[in-house]
C-alpha cells in the first residue's frame, strides 16, 4: 500500500468528523475525534482483516477459536495505529490540527470486559497471534457492564456501574446475519424420527438470540487483521411470538453484566447461563462456518481448534458433542474423536475454591440436553476406566460426583491437550490438583508459562524505554522479543545505567503528577523508592503482607529512626463485590495510607497511595515508574502471574517468593537480579502444626506492628482492624502472613540497601529487561500455536 501522507490523513479525517457530526474538527470534543479516528482506523484495516479472512477460507487454513469468559483488551486506539504503523503521521497530523492527542487516547473507555490476569492473558494472547499471523479467533461475551467502577469512600470500596459501552463502541461491527438461537430449560427426549435416528425433542424452552459483535485484532505492521466474536443475548426475532417484558428483562440479563455475584442462588444461575450461551453460539457458528466448506464433519479436527480457557467454556465439549450427534447424526464415538482432537483447555488456577462445580439439577434444569450428554461423558468415563484405576480414583475424578459437575475434570476428559500457566503450576496441577487425571492422561498434560505483550507494556506504555532500546539494540526486538538480551551487554556501562536511570525519574516523574492531579497526594519522585503492587486483591496474594510492612516502617519513623531511603507505596486492586474480607484490607491500605500520608513526623519519608479502579489503563501509568515489583503471593497459590513480567520488562525488580512464575524470572535473571524470600511450596506443604499465635508470641516487634491494628495506632479500622487480627491470630492465618513476615521484612531492608547504589539498581534493572524478552506472549502463543493448536504461520498480503 501507498504510504499514507499527513495531509492525506487530515483530509480525510476532516470528512470523517464531518459525515459522523456534521461539524469542523475545530468545534469537536475529544470524545467525537476519538470516535472519528477509531472509525478512521477501522476503515483503514478492513482491507486487511477482509484480506485475512478470505486467505483462511480459500485456503483452508487450520483456525483456532479461544474461548473466554472473560477478555481485557484495554483502549485500542494506540496499539491500532501502533500496528498500522501510522502512529508518527497520525499524532503530527492532529498536532497540526490543534488537536491534543492525550485527550483523543483517554477519551476511549477500557472496555469492559474482564477483570484480571485471566482476561489480560486472553488479549495478549490475540494481540501475539495476530503479530505472527496466526489464525487465532476471541470468542466472549459482548457484556453491557464491565464488573463494576471502582471508587473509595471513607476508604472503603464503593462499586459503581461500568457502563464502558454508554457511547457506543467504535471498534465493533454487529453481525446480525450471523446470529444464532440458543436453547435453554424446558424439557428433552430422544424419539425416532423417519429414517429411525434418534433425535431430540424439545418442549417449553426458552430460546435466546446470540448476535455477535466482531472487532478486528491488528497484527504488528504485517497486514494480518484477526477476528475477535463477542455475542451479545437478544430475544429472537420470530414476528409470531410476541414475549412480554419480562422475558425481554430475562434474555438481556445474560449478557448484561460480567461476573453477576455468585454468592446467590439467582447469580449462580445467571453465570450457568451465559457460560452455556458463550459456548453453545460460539460452537454453533464455527460449525455452521466449517459447513459452508466441508461436505461432512468428520475431519473438522484438521481446520479447527476450540481452546477452553479456563473452565468457564467447558460445555463447548458437550455442545460440540450435541451438535455432531443431534445435527449431524453422527455416533457418539464418532463424535467424542473428533471432540476430543478439536478441544484443549488451559487450567489457571490452583486454589480448590476456584475449580469450578455446579449443582447437578441446577445444569439439568438449565440445560438438559447438555447435561444428559454430561450424564453419558461420566457413564462411559467410569465404565472404561474403573476397571484400570480402581473405583475410588476414577470416583474422585469423574466429572460427576457429590451432587455436582465438576468442570475441570469434564475438561480435562473431553480434551486432547491440558496445560497449566507456569512451570510449578503444571507440575502442582499433576501432582495434586489434578493428580487422578493425570495419571489416567499423562500424555495430555503440558505447560505453557503465561507472557506478555512487549508491544503494549513498552511500545505503548514506556516510550522513554522503547527509545532507549531502540537506540541501543541493532536487533529489531520488536519483531524478535529475544532480542531485547542484546541490552544485557550494556549491564556494567555507567553511561547506559544513566540514561535507564534517567528514563525511569522521567516515568516516576509523570507518574507523581498523576497522582498529585488525581489523588492528590505528593510523592517524591526524586528519592523515593516506588514500591508497585498491582493485581486483584485476594488474600493468597498478600496485601497484607505489604500493608504490615508499612505499618512497621511507621512506627519505625514514630520511633524517630528515619527510613534508610524514602518508600512510595503503590497499591491498586479491586475486590470481588461479596469478598468481604479483601473489603476489609482495601479500607486497611486507605487507613494506613490517610494516617501516614498526613502525619507531620513523616513528611516525604513514607508515601502510600492506592489508585482506584485498577485496569489495564491505570497499569499502564504505573509499570513504567515501579522500582519494585511485588509478587509475595504464599508459594503454591499463584498459577503464573503476569504482572511480575510487566514490571520486569519495564526494569522494576522484583520482590518475590517462590510462586508461579516468579520462578522462572528467578532462574532468568539469576538470584543477584531479583530479591526473593518467604516458605517454598515444599515447606508450607511441610508445615504441619503451624501456630501463627506462636509465631506472634516469640517476636514482640512483629506484635507491636500486628497490634496497631487494634490499639489506635490506625484510625478508623475498629472493625476491620480486629476482623484482620483475628484473620492472623484466632483464625490460624491461613495464608502464613507471620510465618513469611520476618523474611520479608529482611528482603525489603536489602531492597533498601541496593537502591542506594545505583550502579548496582540499575544494573539489576537493566538484566531484568535483558531477560524479559523471553516472557513474550508472541512466544507463548507460538508455542501453544505449534504444540496444542498445528496452525501455520503464513504471511497474508493485501498487495
Ligand atoms: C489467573 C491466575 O490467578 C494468575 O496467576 C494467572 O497469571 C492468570 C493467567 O493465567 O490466571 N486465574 C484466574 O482465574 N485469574 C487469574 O488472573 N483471574
Amino acid at each position: 500500500m501507498a504510504k499514507l501522507t499527513v495531509p492525506e490523513f487530515k483530509e480525510q479525517y476532516k470528512n470523517m468528523i464531518l459525515r459522523l457530526y456534521a461539524e469542523d474538527v475545530k468545534d469537536s470534543d475529544a470524545h467525537q475525534q476519538y470516535t472519528a479516528l477509531a472509525l478512521w482506523l477501522r476503515d483503514y484495516y478492513a482491507p486487511f482483516l477482509k484480506a485475512t479472512r478470505q486467505h483462511y477460507e480459500n485456503d483452508r487454513v487450520k483456525e483456532a477459536y479461544y474461548f473466554a469468559i472473560e477478555f481485557l483488551p484495554g483502549r485500542m486506539l494506540e496499539t491500532n495505529m501502533l500496528n498500522l504503523g501510522v502512529t508518527d503521521v497520525v499524532t503530527t497530523a492532529m498536532m497540526q490540527m490543534g488537536l491534543d492527542m492525550d485527550k483523543v487516547v483517554d477519551a476511549e473507555p477500557d472496555p469492559g470486559l474482564g477483570n484480571g490476569g485471566l482476561g489480560r492473558l486472553g488479549s495478549e494472547f490475540l494481540d501475539s497471534a495476530a503479530a505472527l499471523h496466526m489464525p487465532l479467533n476471541g470468542n466472549g461475551i459482548r457484556y453491557q457492564y464491565g464488573l463494576f467502577r471502582q471508587s473509595f469512600v471513607n476508604g472503603y470500596q464503593v462499586e459503581m456501574p461500568d457502563d464502558w459501552l454508554r457511547n457506543g463502541n467504535a471498534w465493533e461491527v454487529r453481525k446480525e446475519n450471523r446470529a444464532c438461537l440458543v436453547r435453554f430449560g424446558g424439557n428433552t427426549w430422544l424419539a425416532e424420527d423417519a429414517f429411525g435416528r434418534l433425535v431430540p425433542h424439545y418442549e417449553n424452552t426458552t430460546d435466546v438470540l446470540a448476535v455477535p459483535y466482531d472487532t478486528g485484532v491488528v497484527g504488528y505492521q504485517n497486514q494480518t487483521v484477526n477476528t475477535f466474536r463477542l455475542w451479545s443475548a437478544e430475544l429472537p426475532t420470530d414476528p409470531a411470538v410476541t414475549y412480554t417484558l419480562q422475558q425481554k428483562e430475562e434474555v438481556n440479563e445474560i449478557t448484561e453484566i460480567l461476573y453477576p455475584d455468585d454468592s446467590n442462588y439467582e447469580g449462580r444461575l445467571l453465570r450457568l447461563k451465559q457460560e452455556y450461551f458463550l459456548v453453545s453460539a460460539g460452537v454453533q457458528s464455527i460449525v455452521r462456518h466449517y459447513r459452508k466448506h466441508h461436505r461432512s464433519l468428520n475431519h473438522m479436527d484438521a481446520t479447527v481448534a476450540i481452546h477452553i480457557n479456563d473452565t468457564h467454556p467447558a460445555m463447548a465439549i458437550p455442545e460440540m458433542m450435541r451438535i455432531l450427534m443431534d445435527e449431524e447424526f453422527m455416533s457418539w464415538d464418532q463424535a467424542w474423536a473428533i471432540t476430543t482432537k478439536v478441544m484443549s483447555y488451559t487450567n489457571h488456577t490452583l486454589l480448590s475454591e476456584s475449580l469450578e462445580t455446579w449443582p447437578q439439577d441446577m445444569v439439568a434444569q438449565t440445560v438438559p440436553r447438555i447435561y444428559q450428554i454430561i450424564q453419558e461423558i461420566d457413564r462411559r468415563f467410569r465404565e472404561l476406566q474403573t476397571p484400570v484405576y480402581g473405583a475410588d480414583r476414577v470416583n474422585r475424578c469423574a466429572p460427576l460426583g457429590d451432587g455436582t459437575v465438576r468442570m475441570a475434570y469434564l475438561a480435562v476428559i473431553g480434551s486432547h491437550s491440558v496445560n497449566g500457566v507456569a512451570k510449578l503450576h503444571t507440575e502442582l496441577l499433576e501432582k495434586d490438583v489434578l493428580k487422578d487425571l493425570y495419571r489416567i492422561y499423562p500424555a495430555r498434560f503440558n505447560n505453557k508459562t503465561n507472557g506478555i505483550t512487549m508491544r503494549r507494556w513498552l511500545q505503548i506504555a514506556n516510550p522513554a524505554l522503547t527509545h532507549l532500546l531502540n537506540e541501543k539494540l541493532n536487533g529489531d526486538w520488536c519483531h524478535r522479543p529475544l532480542d531485547i538480551m542484546g541490552v544485557q551487554s550494556f549491564a556494567k556501562d555507567p553511561t547506559f545505567l544513566k540514561e535507564l536511570q534517567e528514563v525511569k525519574h522521567k516515568n516516576k516523574v509523570a507518574l507523581a503528577k498523576k497522582i498529585r492531579a488525581r489523588e492528590n497526594i505528593s510523592v517524591d519522585p526524586e528519592h523515593a523508592i516506588f514500591d508497585v503492587q498491582i493485581k486483584r486483591l485476594h488474600a493468597y496474594k498478600r496485601q497484607l503482607l505489604h500493608a504490615l510492612f508499612i505499618i512497621d516502617e511507621y512506627q519505625q519513623i514514630k520511633a524517630g529512626q528515619p527510613l534508610s531511603v524514602p518508600r512510595v507505596h503503590i497499591f491498586s486492586a479491586k475486590a470481588a463485590p461479596s469478598y468481604y474480607y479483601a473489603k476489609e484490607i482495601i479500607k486497611l491500605i486507605n487507613e494506613i495510607a490517610n494516617t501516614v500520608n498526613h502525619d507531620p513526623a513523616v513528611g516525604d519519608q513514607l508515601k502510600v497511595v492506592f489508585v482506584p479502579n485498577y485496569g489495564v489503563s491505570e497499569a499502564e501509568d504505573m509499570i513504567p515508574a515501579a522500582d519494585v515489583s511485588e509478587q509475595i503471593s504464599l508459594a503454591g497459590k499463584e498459577a503464573s502471574g503476569t504482572s511480575n513480567m510487566k514490571l520486569m520488562a519495564n526494569g522494576a525488580i522484583t520482590l518475590a517468593t517462590m510462586d508461579g512464575a516468579n520462578i522462572e524470572i528467578a532462574d532468568a535473571v539469576g538470584e543477584d537480579n531479583i530479591v526473593t524470600f518467604g516458605m517454598t511450596v515444599d515447606e508450607v506443604g511441610a508445615y504441619t502444626n503451624y501456630s501463627s499465635q506462636a509465631i506472634f508470641d516469640s517476636d514482640k516487634h512483629l506484635q507491636k506492628v500486628v497490634n496497631a491494628l487494634i490499639d489506635g495506632t490506625i484510625p478508623n479500622i475498629t472493625r476491620e482492624g480486629r476482623d484482620i487480627y483475628n484473620s492472623l491470630l484466632q483464625y490460624n492465618d491461613e495464608y502464613f502472613v507471620l510465618a513469611d513476615y520476618e523474611s520479608y521484612v529482611k528482603a525489603q531492608d536489602k531492597i533498601s540497601t541496593l537502591y542506594q547504589d545505583p550502579e548496582k539498581w540499575y544494573s539489576m534493572a537493566c538484566i531484568n529487561i535483558a531477560k524479559s524478552g523471553q516472557f513474550s506472549s508472541d512466544l507463548t502463543i507460538a508455542r501453544y500455536g505449534d504444540d496444542i493448536w498445528h496452525l501455520t504461520r503464513d504471511q497474508v498480503g493485501v498487495n
